[in-house]
């Protein structure tokens, strides 16, 4: 019989911007790839591709869209990485993918008038991920870390109607991480965290959102 190949694992990390989960994400491809385990850092938006060049000139307020628009490009831009993304999983390479449909679903439900199930609607059928986490943050501690930068959505009250979003998402695949602690500290609890999620899934399908 055929041995199966074990595929890689698709873990994402979400939360507000200044919660270190870019850092650790790419501290975490290092350390898996140093270990052996193939891995690969992703993000969303990625801003290098078709799709993503005009999210990012919507991002630095440089094209104002009608937010259905901002949404649904967001969104194109997921379903234009996700042929590379699928293959890269089913041949065994774990993705640390910082952002994903959550962020789409969470920073366009904060805005006036946009329904949190239609935003979920141009998701449905790409991959899911095997783990999300949430990376969090008390306001005091926000206050602690140095200050947005200019780009849209980059502020406070935003920021929390965003927060106030994710955890409506959540179901069991989310582990909230306590974001409020030294870089080396948070990157052991982020290891072990991803290392448990590879080994489980490496023999599951990857599934899809419904
Ligand atoms: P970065 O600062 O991480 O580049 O994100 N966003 C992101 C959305 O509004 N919809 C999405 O689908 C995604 C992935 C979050 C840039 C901003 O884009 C927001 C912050």
């Amino acid at each position: 019989m055929a041995s199966q190949i074990p595929r890689g694992a698709f873990i994402v990390f979400e939360g507000c911007d200044r919660s270190g989960k870019t850092t650790q994400a790419k501290k975490l491809v290092d350390y898996l790839n140093k270990n052996n385990i193939p891995s690969q850092f992703v993000n969303f938006p990625d801003r290098t591709i078709s799709t993503g060049h005009i999210i990012d000139e919507y991002l630095r307020k440089k094209i104002e869209l009608p937010d259905q628009a901002a949404h649904l490009l967001f969104s194109a831009n997921r379903w234009e990485r996700e042929p590379t993304l699928t293959k890269l999983i089913e041949q065994g390479i774990t993705l640390i993918c910082d952002r994903y449909s959550f962020s789409g679903v969470a920073f366009s439900a904060a805005k006036e008038g946009m329904d949190i199930s239609w935003c979920f609607q141009p998701e449905k059928g790409l991959p899911k991920p095997d783990a999300v986490l949430l990376f969090k943050l008390n306001e005091e501690a926000l206050q602690r870390r140095k200050g947005f930068g200019d780009e849209r959505y980059e502020q406070t009250d935003f920021q929390r109607k965003v927060a106030e979003n994710y955890e409506k998402l959540k179901d069991n695949i989310w582990i909230d991480i306590d974001a409020d602690k030294d870089i080396d500290t948070l990157g052991l609890i982020v290891k072990d965290i991803v290392i448990d999620t590879i080994k489980k899934s490496q023999f599951n399908p990857l599934e899809r959102f419904v």
